[in-house]
């Protein structure tokens, strides 16, 4: 019967669409807004929120409106009607002093000032009886940190009766880097090509433009380098400012200014000039035309980061000139219009100069302290050497006394695995920032160093990329949430971060919650154990994915893995103690002799700061190679626990993801029992002693 069939049809088409519709690719990352499915806490929020009041319609005040109409409808499953005015109901206000009368009237003023434009106050306020929630700020910014903020507890199912919420961001610069290329590669980018379509810009913009930046100010990050430190001069030529002017609107009402990464030879590059020497009166010209036809046409742009005499790339050392000449020269020219320049301190010179990389960022740059412009940043990657799995913290944080430092984190997971691994991040910032750089005698933890001074900031690696879940695993997304949460405020806990991801990623199931929040917790320490346990670093493959241990380059010992792990018959590890290649010495007293003691160094890092011999017993008891073995194992063992604990989820997360995510942890347990035996084989062919029993088996 052909009617028959059409109706089949139709119902396929259907059940085909609905199927899409709902399809759980992660591409919503944590902001879902699913229905909340407790009906008590959708009773008692649907009581409280009954209208909206949201005067003003500026650009960002549309997003404000937008995100609530979106969240609230999804959330509570129905639509609040926007009204003028309190007229007995309940509802949410939202407004600054100068957008709503109504928070103008409740003369928040000496609460608001102090926050600041993106600081906000969340709270309940009662009227005639009528309680409404009122979310206000000095600056629009700050209301849509704050609708973010309200949102994301409805998310929770926190209990919303009676808000006094009063909030601030601890750092005033909290950007992303994205290492993204002009044709649209990423250096270290695991999660597919470049978000950002340069030969579409800038007469289309791909809606993920805004999908991106919605994303980013919900937790709090306000800049962004749109492109690699390893920086094409091209970047800052005309067409691309164009197309980065596009960007740049896209990202402004939500509170996000652009940056670019610059080539310090653009003058010669682009300008045609016979040198890019910072003293030569014409480059400093061809920087401050520069500037200024940006801001033209891009009034907020926020400035520049720069890569220079690293890694092959140029710089004013090339002239004969300092680090702080280059940066004061950029800074001159952007200064007029209220930009930074952002340089970084990633540099290892000539391994002549000294044998050991991870002293010489600080052999640079300590002796130009105080010889920055005011607005400069001196960005630190968080350890000395280069975003390994463990590092101790950075000597120039606390090293650094009269510049402000940047701290840059690496969100991509260039060396824990890329987008296979499940490695959530926040635990090793939360090591960084709570580590005491005993720069003073009090407010001297890296979190402390960082949020002082009159410059703030810190900068993330992205791991963003076009592909659907942004960012490859979708436990990866976590590491881009947490970066965000915690550059707004440190103080949070790694668990606190996961608990709210995971609500909002995976749901409220209180099982799934405690689930996957404890695999993420230690997720991080078994990626170190399973590949670089107890301070060993830098002893991967070319791709930096997989273990080599036994690399050896010749020429430049910086990229031998030998030359960092230096086993031997008698032991393992770098000496960098006093009478070793004394790194410890770039550090405050009571940090240097800590770390200098082997008895008194922290034993995940003990062969980072000194060789010990093989059987030189740990705290554990054990032997240091029994401790390795251990270590490596538990690691492995760690993974497969996790994937143990994800099949027990199955039902209770979208069969898609469960999957997808299934799949990588699979993908894990072999890549980190790789990492274990090929490290321990090495090991075991240099010293000669038994492997455990727990590693004998085939
Ligand atoms: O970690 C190393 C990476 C390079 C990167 C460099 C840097 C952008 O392997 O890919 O280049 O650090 O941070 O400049």
């Amino acid at each position: 019967m052909p009617g028959g069939n059409i109706v089949l049809s139709c119902i396929l088409l259907m059940v085909v669409l609905f199927t899409r519709a709902i399809a759980e690719d992660g591409n919503r990352l944590w902001l879902r807004y699913e229905r909340i499915a407790n009906p008590k806490v959708l009773e008692a929020y649907s009581e409280q929120l009954r209208v909206m009041i949201l005067p003003g319609d500026s650009p960002t005040l549309a997003v404000v409106r937008s995100e609530l109409r979106q969240g609230l409808s999804g959330l509570l499953g129905r639509n609040l009607a926007e009204v003028a005015g309190i007229a007995g109901r309940g509802g949410i206000v939202v407004g600054t002093p100068s957008s709503s009368d109504f928070v103008a009237a409740l003369n928040w003023e000496p609460t608001l000032k102090p926050l600041g434009a993106e600081g906000y106050v969340i709270r309940t306020v009662n009227q005639g009886g009528v309680r409404h929630i009122v979310i206000a700020s000095e600056g629009e910014t700050g209301l849509l940190y704050g609708t973010f903020h309200f949102l994301r507890l409805l998310q929770l199912q926190e209990d919303i009766e009676a808000l006094a919420i009063a909030e601030r961001p601890r750092l005033q610069q909290r950007l992303l880097n994205h290492w993204d290329n002009p044709d649209g590669s990423i250096e270290r980018g695991y999660a597919g090509r470049s978000l950002w379509k340069w030969d579409e810009l800038p007469d289309q913009t791909d809606p993920r433009y805004a999908d991106y930046a919605r994303a980013n100010a919900s937790v709090g990050i306000n800049g962004t380098v749109l492109n690699n430190v390893n920086s094409k001069p091209e970047h800052l030529n005309g067409d691309y400012l164009r197309k980065t002017a596009v960007l740049a609107g896209v990202f402004r009402p939500y509170g996000i200014r652009v940056y670019l990464a610059a080539n310090f030879a653009c003058p010669e590059k682009l300008g045609g000039l016979s040198t890019s020497d910072p003293q030569d009166p014409s480059v400093r010209k061809w920087w401050k035309d520069k500037a200024d036809e940006i801001y033209a046409i891009i009034p907020d742009f926020g400035g520049f980061l720069v890569k220079a005499n690293s890694e092959g790339l140029p710089g004013p050392q090339d002239f004969g000139r300092t680090h702080a000449d280059g940066a004061n020269m950029l800074a001159e020219a952007l200064l007029p219009h209220g930009g930074t320049v952002i340089w970084r301190a990633f540099v290892y010179a000539d391994p002549k100069s000294d044998r050991d990389r991870a002293k010489r960022a600080y052999a640079e740059f300590k002796p130009l302290d105080g010889k920055f412009a005011k607005n400069v940043f001196v960005q630190v990657k968080n350890g000395p050497v280069d975003f390994q799995p463990r590092e101790p913290f950075h000597p120039l944080f606390g090293g650094l006394r009269k510049t402000p430092v940047m701290a840059e984190l690496q969100i991509t997971q260039e060396y824990m695995g890329w987008s296979t691994h499940l490695v959530y991040l926040a635990p090793m910032w939360k090591e960084f920032f709570d580590s005491d750089t005993y720069a003073s005698a009090r407010g001297s933890s890296v979190a402390e160093i960082l949020a002082s001074g009159p410059k703030t900031g810190i900068a993330g690696v992205a791991n963003t990329g076009d592909s659907r879940n942004w960012c490859g695993h979708d436990f990866a997304q976590a590491n881009w949430y947490a970066f965000g949460r915690l550059a707004w405020n440190s103080k949070l806990t790694a668990e606190q971060v996961a608990d709210e991801w995971v609500r909002m990623t995976w749901g409220n199931d209180p099982v799934l919650v405690a689930t996957l929040v404890k695999m993420m917790l230690g997720s991080w320490a078994a990626c170190v154990d399973y590949e670089m346990p107890l301070g060993l670093h830098h002893i991967m493959d070319d791709a930096h994915y997989g273990p080599k241990p036994s690399r050896v380059n010749k020429g430049n010992p910086d990229f031998s893995a030998v030359h960092y792990h230096k086993a031997d018959a008698a032991g393992i590890g770098f000496d960098r103690g006093r009478t070793g290649s004394d790194a410890v010495s770039q550090y405050a007293p009571a940090v240097r002799d800590r770390f200098d003691d082997i008895n008194t160094c922290p034993p995940v890092l003990l062969l980072w700061f000194h060789h010990p011999d093989w059987d030189h017993r740990m705290a554990t008891g054990n032997t240091v190679w029994e401790e390795l073995c251990c270590r490596y194992n538990s690691g492995v063992d760690y993974v497969k626990g996790m994937q143990q604990a994800w099949e027990g989820v199955r039902g209770r997360v979208d069969e898609e993801r469960f999957q997808a995510v299934r799949k990588r942890l699979a993908d894990q347990v072999g890549h980190s029992t790789k990492w274990r035996d090929t490290c321990v084989r090495y090991f075991q062919s240099i010293n000669h002693r038994q492997l455990p029993g727990y590693l004998l088996t085939p």
